[in-house]
């Protein structure tokens, strides 16, 4: 990959002093000032499946500990398919495409405390010298930037409910129709506007596909009576998609990939939380960038964490998923 030099610790090729800050010694460095790590890196290099993972979804989306464990798990079953995992942040103002450990476990720690990072805030995060969770918009940026093709997650931001009043729609859409990278994902969740959420993916020109099913899911349940413009069923199938997109130079693509049925939530529980979640947001007051992790949080507190269990489930089911997806795309690739 020609956009990643491997480091040396040759001053003249880090005037930036990029490389000094990010220890340890042997960092591979892209020429956009995106620190990759040097297993992600050789991965590329060598043409093997790469998976990209946001941070977001550790820092706001989910409770300590059970965010740390579910990141750590997540990386597990992406390595034990035989790709190779990338979990991106910004690390004290260093973008970076592939997190140590100890980055991970500080970034599970601070939770809500650490910055999220949508593609609006990078460089006042990176100027800042901050560290920072990125979203889905920011994660697929990075992972673009430095040929990382797939990407894993839960679910995407999108349309709020009320959105055509509010304005207020995730820049994830923006994001997934601009910038070639395919998001694995369980669909948006019905906190949001889903037909609109769709409308707004096409006038970006985003690909839309339902993975095994007609329907773009609903995070926590299969169907949300919306379908998919497009189905594949198969890795290869996806690869193919992906890979001709990719040729014609077109934006991003979104697999929604139902919840297994054995963890979808059951009998409405999850509904009503919505509901009433959504009518505390409106009575708050919440706003902005705000809003996405108010409602996550009081969904889980008032389904007392069903809806936690269902989350971690499906983003390990789209971590396997999106694992041979990735694999698939290496051997079109070769
Ligand atoms: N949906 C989830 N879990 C999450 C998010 C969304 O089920 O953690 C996070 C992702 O990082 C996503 C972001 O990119 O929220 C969208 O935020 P907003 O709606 O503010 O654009
Ligand atoms: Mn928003």
């Amino acid at each position: 990959n020609d956009a990643i030099a491997t480091s040396s610790n040759d001053e003249d090729e880090d005037p930036d002093g990029v490389l000094a800050r990010a220890s340890p010694s042997s960092w591979a460095i892209s020429t956009g000032g995106v620190v990759v790590s040097p297993e992600v890196a050789e991965a590329l290099a060598d043409g093997r499946a790469v998976v990209a993972l946001e941070s977001t979804i550790v820092s706001h989306g989910m409770p300590y500990p059970e965010n740390l464990a579910m990141a750590r798990e997540v990386e597990a079953i992406v390595r034990a398919r035989g790709a190779t995992p990338a979990t991106i942040a910004i690390v004290e103002g260093v973008p970076r495409v592939g997190l140590p450990d100890a980055d991970l476990a500080k970034l599970a720690e601070l939770g809500p405390r650490a910055a999220k990072v949508s593609r609006r805030d990078i460089a006042a995060c990176v100027a800042a010298k901050a560290t920072g969770a990125t979203t889905v918009s920011a994660t697929m940026l990075f992972a673009s930037r430095v040929g990382v093709s797939v990407f894993v997650t839960g679910g995407i931001g999108g349309v709020h409910r009320g959105g055509e009043n509010s304005m207020d729609v995730s820049s994830d859409l923006t994001e997934i129709g601009r910038t070639p990278v395919a998001v694995i994902c369980a669909g948006a969740k019905s906190v949001l506007d889903i037909p609109k959420t769709l409308e707004v993916l096409e006038t970006h020109g985003a690909a839309v596909v339902g993975y095994g099913a007609d329907d773009f899911p609903a995070f926590f349940t299969r169907n949300s009576g919306c379908r998919a413009p497009t189905r594949v069923d198969t890795p290869a199938e996806a690869a193919a998609l992906i890979l001709a997109g990719k040729r014609l130079g077109l934006g991003g693509t979104v697999f929604g990939v139902p919840i297994p049925e054995e963890d979808e939530a059951k009998g409405g529980k999850v509904e009503a939380a919505i509901g009433k979640a959504l009518r505390e947001a409106e009575a708050k007051n919440v706003r902005g960038r705000d809003v996405t992790p108010f409602l996550l949080r009081r969904v889980r507190e008032l389904t007392k964490g069903a809806s936690l269990e269902s989350n971690i489930a499906l983003v390990k089911n789209n971590a396997r998923v999106g694992s041979e997806i990735a694999l698939a795309l290496t051997e079109l690739e070769k």
